[in-house]
C-alpha cells in the first residue's frame, strides 16, 4: 500500500531566523493575527550572538543603542552592564525578550529550512526543511542576518591538522582553555582583533597570522556612556526618534568640517576627541569628507599609525600592523581592548603574510613560504561571505523556477534591500541594498521589520495577495546604492561590503550607504506614493504604481539641498548686477579645481572690443602642441566670466590634454543677440589663426561651452561653416541651450526646483534676444541648417529642463549626418555636471566628455599617457 502523501504545514508566514530580526519580525507577524513558524539552525535564539562565542565577542554598537526600542516598557525592564556588552549578555537579552513575549512556542530550532519554491498557481511558498518537514506558507521572510554563513578559509590542507581547530563564528559552547598551549590565530578582522588578547592571556605562544592589517581604535569599555543613559532617561522618545532619523542609527552630530581645510589644531583635537571616546561613529565622523576624500582620509589613517607606531613597541611589527592598503572605513574598522599592546608580550608573535605567505596547514601547524610553525591549537577568524551568502545559502526558487542564485550571479538585485522582482511575497530583513552592516543593525532591523508589517497590513486591507517590485523599481534602487557608493572610497577596497573576501563571488558594493535617514525616508515615500515600484495582486485585480524612488545622484541631491537651506533669491527677481554679485558670492566658496600645468590670462580683438581669455595648459609631459579647445562659459548670456568656468576648464584640460582657451564674450543686457554668438566666432577665427603661438596644433580646433555657452559654441560652427571655414575638429556642447521653446516636457518635468528653472531660463531670454530675433538660428542652432557642422558631444543631464532640446539637437544633427555622442548625464541637474570637486558623480560625465574630445584630434595625447 503506497503510504499517503503527507499535508504540507499551513501558516501565513515562515521566517527563517531566530536573531534579533527573526525575533520582531515574529512578535510583528502575531500582532497582525498571522499564524506564524520560525526556523533556525540554532539550538536556541540570538542568530549571531548564539553562533559567535569565542572569548572577546561583544557588539561594536554602544550597547545601549544596539537594543529593541518598539517598547518602551521593555526597555524599563533591561539594563545593560557594559558600553559595549558581551556576547553572554546580549544573548541573556534575547533569550529575556523572547521569552516575555512567549516567542518560543512558534519557533523550531536545529532545523534548516533547505528549500523555498514559489508556486504561482497557489500563490503560496511550498517550504522543506532538513528534517524532512513540507510547509506551505503566503509570506516568507528570511531574517538571516548579514554576517552567518562561515566564508571558507581558503587556506590547502585545513583538514590535515592534527590538533585542536576553531572557528570564532562555530565557537564551542564549552569554551576553549588555551592554558600553556601553542595558539596560532588566522585572520585580523573585528572576531581576530577581538579574541587575540583574550587568547594571550591563556596561551603559552600565540601566533597571529595577518594577511591585512586593519585599523581598530580602542573599545575605552566600560559602564554604558552616563551621557546615552541621561539623555535616554530625561527622554527616551526624543533619543529613540533622533536614532532613527541619524545617519548611522545612533543619534551623531555630523560635523561639517572638512580635513583637507582644517588647521592642524583643529585635525589634532577633533581625531584625539573620537579616539577618546571609542566608537565607530565618532572615529568616521572626524571629517566630513573623510570617506570620499582621499587626502582627507589619509590624515584619519595617517594619525590611527601614529597612535599603532605609539603603542607597538618593536617598530617592525608596528610597521606591519599598520593598515596602509586600503582608505580608512572602507574595511569595516574594529573596537579592541588592548588589541596592539598584544604584541608587546614577549610569547606573541604577528606573521605578515604579504611578506610570507601560508602555503598549507600540515598536521603540526603552519607551513608558510619561509617557516614550519607547530601549533597545539589553530583559531579561524576568517570572516563570512556577507549579505548575499545567507540568503543563496537556501535554494530559494521563484517564479518560473529562476532560483535566487542564479538571478544574483552577477551581484545582488533588490528593491530597497527587502524585496527582489520575480520573487512574489518574499522579504528579507537587512539585505543588500539596505543599510543593515554599514549601520546600528537594531534601528534598521526595527525599520525593516515594521515596514514588511504595515505592507502586509495594508495588503490586507486593500485586498491584495501578493506583491513584488517592478523591474523598473529594482534596477533604478540598485543603480540608486551603486551611485551612493560610487562618490565614496569604498569599491576601492577589497572589502567583505564589496564582496571581494570570498573568491568569484561578484564585485559589488552590497550595502546601503545613503544612511538610515535617507533609507528611511525612501521606503516611507514608497508607501505614500501608493507602493511605488510594486506590483500588487489579489482575488479582485492588480495595481502596479511602477516607477524609480530615487533617480537623482546623491551629491547632487546634497548640493541642492544646501542651497535650498542657503535661502537664495531667485535670480530672475534680481538685476542683472546683483545677479552676477550673488554668483560670485557663490563660486568663492567652492572647490578650485585640479592643477594644470600653466594658466595665463590675455586678450583677443573682438568685433566691438577686446575679449579677455584664459588659457589653460595641461602638465607634460610630451611637451609640444596639444590640440586647442576654445571654450565659453555658462550664465544664460548674462551671467559668469572667466573665472566662473574655471573649476570645469581646468578638469577638461587635465582630462583631455588639450589646451583649453576660456574666452570671455559680451553680455546680455548690456550687448544683446547676437553680440555673444558674434564674440564666439570671432574667438574661433583667432584661436584657429593664432594656434600656433597659443601651444595648440594648427587645425586641430575644438570648441566647447556649458549652457548659454553651448549655444554660442554651437552657433560658432554654423558661422564657421557658412564662412568656410576656419576648420572646427569637434563640438562639445554641456547642457546646452539650442531653443527657446519653453513647453518641452523637461520642462514640464524640471522647470521648478532645480536652480535653473522655466523663470531664470525665461529671464536670460528676455535678457538676451527680442522673441522675434529667437527664430534665428544664430540664437537657436536646432532650428538651422545642420548637415556640414563638425562632430558633437552633447551632454544631456535627466533634470536639466533643457535635456530634451539638448537631445533633439543631437538627433537632428545625426539625421543631418553629423556624427555625434549623446552622454546622459544620468541623475544630474543643469548646473551639477560643472561642479568639479563639489559634485563627485560628475566625473564620469566629465571623463567621456574628455574622451569625446581626444577622439576629435588626430593629435590628442593618448589617455594613458597624460598626467
Ligand atoms: P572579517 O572582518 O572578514 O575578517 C576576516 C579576516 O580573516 C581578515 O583579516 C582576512 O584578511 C582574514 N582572512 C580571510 N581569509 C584568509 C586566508 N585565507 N588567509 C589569511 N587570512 C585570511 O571577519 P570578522 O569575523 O573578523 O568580522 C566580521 C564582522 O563581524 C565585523 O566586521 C563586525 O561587523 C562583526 P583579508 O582582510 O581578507 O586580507
Amino acid at each position: 500500500m503506497n503510504k499517503p502523501a503527507s499535508v504540507p504545514e499551513q501558516f501565513d508566514a515562515v521566517v527563517v531566523g531566530a536573531g534579533f530580526s527573526g525575533l520582531f519580525m515574529l512578535y510583528q507577524l502575531r500582532q497582525l493575527g498571522l499564524s506564524v513558524r520560525v526556523f533556525d539552525s540554532a539550538g536556541d535564539v540570538g542568530g549571531t550572538w548564539y553562533w559567535n562565542r569565542y572569548p572577546g565577542a561583544r557588539c561594536d554598537i554602544p550597547t545601549t543603542d544596539y537594543a529593541y526600542s518598539f517598547d518602551p516598557e521593555l526597555e524599563k525592564e533591561w539594563t545593560w552592564s557594559e558600553k559595549y556588552a558581551t556576547q553572554p549578555e546580549i544573548l541573556d537579552y534575547l533569550r529575556f525578550v523572547t521569552d516575555r513575549y512567549g516567542l518560543r512556542s512558534d519557533i523550531e530550532f536545529s532545523t534548516v529550512v533547505t528549500s523555498a519554491r514559489w508556486d504561482e498557481q497557489e500563490r503560496r511558498w511550498r517550504i522543506k526543511t532538513g528534517r524532512g518537514m513540507e510547509i506551505e506558507c503566503r509570506y516568507y521572510i528570511m531574517a538571516t542576518g548579514c554576517l552567518s554563513v562561515p566564508k571558507s578559509p581558503d587556506i590547502e590542507g585545513i583538514s590535515r591538522f592534527a590538533g585542536q581547530v576553531y572557528f570564532t563564528s562555530r565557537w564551542p559552547h564549552e569554551g576553549a582553555d588555551f592554558t600553556g598551549q601553542r595558539v596560532a590565530v588566522i585572520g585580523t578582522g573585528s572576531s581576530g582583533i577581538q579574541c587575540i588578547p583574550l587568547i594571550a592571556r591563556q596561551a603559552s605562544q600565540l601566533t597571529v597570522f595577518q594577511r591585512t592589517a586593519n585599523f581598530s581604535i580602542p573599545a575605552h569599555n566600560g559602564p554604558a556612556s552616563a551621557e546615552r543613559l541621561k539623555q535616554l532617561d530625561e527622554d527616551r522618545d526624543g533619543y529613540r526618534h533622533a536614532a532613527r532619523w541619524s545617519r548611522g542609527g545612533i543619534p551623531t552630530e555630523l560635523t561639517d568640517i572638512m580635513g583637507v581645510t582644517a588647521s592642524e589644531a583643529v585635525r589634532r583635537e577633533r581625531f584625539e576627541a573620537a579616539w577618546t571616546q571609542g566608537e565607530l561613529f565618532g572615529i568616521i565622523n572626524v571629517f566630513a569628507d573623510q570617506l570620499v576624500n582621499p587626502a582627507s582620509n589619509d590624515i584619519v589613517a595617517g594619525m590611527i599609525r601614529e597612535k599603532i607606531g605609539s603603542i607597538v613597541k618593536d617598530p617592525a611589527t608596528a610597521e606591519a600592523l599598520s593598515p596602509k592598503d586600503h582608505y580608512f572605513g572602507t574595511k569595516r574598522p574594529c573596537l579592541d581592548t588592548g588589541y596592539f599592546e598584544t604584541f608587546n608580550l614577549p610569547h606573541v608573535r604577528l606573521v605578515d603574510l604579504r611578506k610570507q605567505p601560508i602555503i598549507s596547514i600540515t598536521e603540526e601547524g603552519i607551513q608558510t613560504a619561509d617557516e614550519s610553525f607547530g601549533f597545539d591549537a589553530i583559531v579561524y577568524a576568517t570572516g563570512f561571505d556577507a549579505m548575499t551568502g545567507p540568503l543563496v545559502a537556501v535554494d530559494v526558487a521563484g517564479r518560473d523556477g529562476v532560483s535566487l542564485k542564479e538571478k544574483w550571479a552577477t551581484g545582488p538585485s533588490t528593491y530597497l534591500g527587502l524585496m527582489t522582482a520575480g520573487f512574489p511575497n518574499f522579504f528579507m530583513l537587512t539585505g543588500p541594498g539596505s543599510p543593515s552592516v554599514l549601520s546600528n543593525m537594531a534601528v534598521s532591523i526595527e525599520q525593516h521589520v515594521e515596514w514588511v508589517a504595515g505592507c502586509l497590513k495594508d495588503m490586507r486591507e486593500d485586498g491584495f495577495e501578493t506583491i513584488e517590485p517592478t523591474e523598473l523599481a529594482e534596477s533604478g534602487w540598485n543603480s540608486h546604492v551603486q551611485d551612493c557608493a560610487a562618490i565614496t572610497l569604498h569599491p576601492t577596497a577589497n572589502s567583505w561590503y564589496m564582496g571581494a573576501n570570498v573568491p568569484g563571488k561578484p564585485r559589488f558594493f552590497l550595502p546601503y550607504i545613503g544612511g538610515v535617514d535617507a533609507y528611511r525616508k525612501a521606503c516611507d515615500e514608497v508607501v505614500e506614493r501608493g507602493y511605488l515600484g510594486f506590483s500588487m495582486t489579489g482575488p479582485d485585480g492588480a495595481r502596479c504604481r511602477d516607477g524609480v524612488i530615487r533617480r537623482m545622484q546623491p551629491d547632487v541631491a546634497l548640493v541642492l539641498n544646501l542651497m535650498t537651506a542657503m535661502g537664495l533669491p531667485p535670480m530672475e527677481t534680481l538685476s542683472a548686477a546683483d545677479a552676477r554679485a550673488l554668483l560670485a558670492a557663490i563660486e568663492a566658496a567652492r572647490p578650485p579645481g585640479p592643477q594644470v600645468g600653466e594658466v595665463s590670462d590675455g586678450v583677443i580683438p573682438g568685433p566691438a572690443g577686446d575679449l579677455p581669455y584664459r588659457l589653460y595648459r595641461p602638465a607634460g609631459p610630451p611637451e609640444g602642441p596639444r590640440p586647442l579647445v576654445v571654450y565659453f562659459h555658462g550664465g544664460g548670456w548674462v551671467l559668469g566670466n572667466l573665472d566662473s568656468d574655471d573649476p570645469l576648464c581646468r578638469d577638461l584640460c587635465a582630462r583631455s590634454g588639450a589646451v583649453v582657451m576660456s574666452v570671455n564674450y559680451r553680455h546680455a543686457p548690456e550687448a544683446r543677440f547676437p553680440a555673444a554668438a558674434l564674440d564666439a566666432f570671432a574667438a574661433v577665427r583667432w584661436a584657429d589663426a593664432s594656434a600656433a603661438e597659443l601651444g595648440g596644433i594648427p587645425g586641430q580646433l575644438a570648441v566647447a561651452g556649458w549652457s548659454a555657452g553651448g549655444n554660442i559654441a554651437a552657433v560658432a560652427c554654423h558661422l564657421a561653416r557658412d564662412a568656410g571655414g576656419p576648420h572646427v575638429s569637434g563640438q562639445v556642447l554641456i547642457c546646452p541651450v539650442v531653443d527657446s521653446d519653453l513647453t518641452r516636457l523637461s520642462y514640464q518635468e524640471n522647470g521648478d526646483g532645480y536652480i535653473l528653472t522655466t523663470p531664470l531660463m525665461r529671464w536670460f531670454w528676455d535678457h538676451y534676444a527680442d522673441p522675434a530675433d529667437r527664430g534665428d538660428h544664430r540664437a537657436t542652432p536646432l532650428r538651422g541648417n545642420l548637415p556640414g557642422l563638425p562632430p558633437a558631444c552633447i551632454v544631456a543631464a535627466d533634470f536639466d529642463p533643457l535635456r530634451d532640446e539638448g537631445v533633439a539637437y543631437a538627433r537632428a544633427l545625426e539625421a543631418a549626418g553629423v556624427p555625434v555622442r549623446l552622454v546622459r548625464a544620468r541623475g544630474h541637474t543643469h548646473t551639477s555636471v560643472p561642479m568639479v570637486g563639489l559634485v563627485i558623480s560628475g566625473a564620469p560625465v566629465r571623463a567621456e566628455i574628455a574622451e569625446a574630445l581626444r577622439d576629435f584630434f588626430p593629435n590628442a595625447v593618448p589617455q594613458e599617457h597624460l598626467s
